[in-house]
């Protein structure tokens, strides 16, 4: 994202809040429920009254501006007198997906009045990891990508991924990708493969393992993609844009695997919407290197890691840690294989990431006679 832009935009805004604080003041003087009106959020006033404006759709951000489809043809669209509310919070304040009001200001171009209220949210930690940064917007699932080997499978990813995706209200598809190299694949890689399904489809997840050298899965993904919208997530390289390629002849850029690493090249590097011929959207997005659940909580952890809590009843301490804590019911469990190594260690490092590991050597201390 283009950083002199926003930085634009922000100037913009502050002139903008200071109009809007007048006019606050105003509506109090003359009438009082009008006041408590203009505190309530942007999003949940009713659109602007003004038959100037047209409905559209975020398809695409970049340092031009927002590019927003209106009945088929895209305008270029600057921010304009809006975007006040969760401003300190907010990394970005449009994202794709958005559905908006835009007023027509020339041919192709126009200036955003309004966004709507948005049913769902894909969002991550920025990388200050002092701000949420919307991803994508109003879509129905979130297809967490990872391939098989180049680049690894990673549990502990996919955690964050499903985390972020009930979060946002989203129901999430995870896609393990370059199946096709299962038979080559080192045996401790086939061993996790293995290890990975058994816990996760316990687990009740949409797991399609897939492929778009052989073609495993392909019709399968497109049957699941039809007349939703679908945000596909996941690391650079791990196939996202080749699956849309393959799905639906897009023509979309693939990149190589760097060949020390075989991570992806950071090929695509903007988020875009794109219909799809037989109904639906889907968001191509760029690759992340890691991803940071916004605003995690312990009750994430409690709800996401939910098959420990017949076993967390065990637990001597009520606020037990599953740690390092005496006669711990997970821990039990563990040590019998009826709860997945993988998912535990996935919870012990979001717990650290929440509590921060002084706090694990402050509660192993504790415990030491
Ligand atoms: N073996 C195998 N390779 C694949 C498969 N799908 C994609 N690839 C390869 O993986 C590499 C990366 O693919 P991309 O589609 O660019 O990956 P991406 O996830 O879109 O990456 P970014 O845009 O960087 O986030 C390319 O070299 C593809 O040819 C597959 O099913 N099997
Ligand atoms: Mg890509
Ligand atoms: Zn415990």
């Amino acid at each position: 994202m283009n950083e002199r832009y926003f930085h634009e935009e922000e100037h913009f805004h502050s002139r903008d809040r200071k109009q809007s604080r007048k006019d606050r003041r105003h509506a109090q003087e003359t009438d009082r429920s009008k006041f408590k009106k203009s505190d309530m959020k942007q999003d949940d006033e009713p659109p602007p009254d003004d038959p100037n404006l047209r409905r559209g759709r975020v398809t695409a951000i970049s340092g031009e501006g927002v590019r927003v489809d209106l009945d088929g043809t895209e305008f270029l669209c600057t921010l304009k007198g809006l975007m006040k509310k969760e401003k300190m919070q907010l990394k970005n304040p449009i994202a794709v997906g958005d559905f908006v009001r835009v007023l027509p200001t020339a041919e192709s171009e126009g200036s955003i009045a309004y966004i709507e209220k948005r049913f769902s949210i894909l969002s991550r930690t920025d990388i200050s990891g002092k701000q949420e940064q919307l991803i994508a917007v109003n879509i129905d699932q979130v297809l967490i990508t990872s391939s098989l080997l180049q680049p690894l499978l990673k549990p502990a990813l996919i955690d964050r991924y499903l985390i972020a995706t009930e979060k946002g209200n989203m129901h999430p598809v995870i896609l393990i990708n370059k199946i096709d190299q299962l038979d080559e694949a080192p045996q401790e890689v086939k061993q996790l493969y293995r290890d990975f399904l058994e816990a996760y489809e316990r687990l009740g997840y949409p797991i399609l393992s897939i492929s778009t050298v052989d073609g495993t899965g392909i019709d399968h993904l497109r049957s699941i993609m039809k007349n939703k919208a679908s945000v596909f997530s996941g690391q650079s390289g791990v196939g996202k844009s080749s699956l849309l390629n393959a799905a639906f002849q897009f023509d979309l850029p693939i990149g190589d695997l760097t060949q020390k690493t075989y991570k992806g090249s950071h090929t695509t590097t903007t988020a875009r919407l794109l219909p799809l011929p037989d109904g639906g959207f889907c968001i191509d997005t760029p690759g992340i290197r890691s991803f940071g659940v916004w605003n995690l909580q312990k009750e994430d952890l409690t709800r996401h890691f939910r098959e420990f809590e017949p076993y967390a009843h065990k637990c001597r301490y009520p606020n037990c840690s599953h740690l390092i804590e005496p006669s711990c019911g997970v821990q039990e469990a563990l040590a019998k294989e009826k709860l997945s190594s993988i998912r535990f260690e996935s919870y012990q490092t979001l717990l650290d990431e929440i509590e921060g590991l002084d706090q694990r050597t402050k509660r192993k201390m504790e415990q030491e006679p």
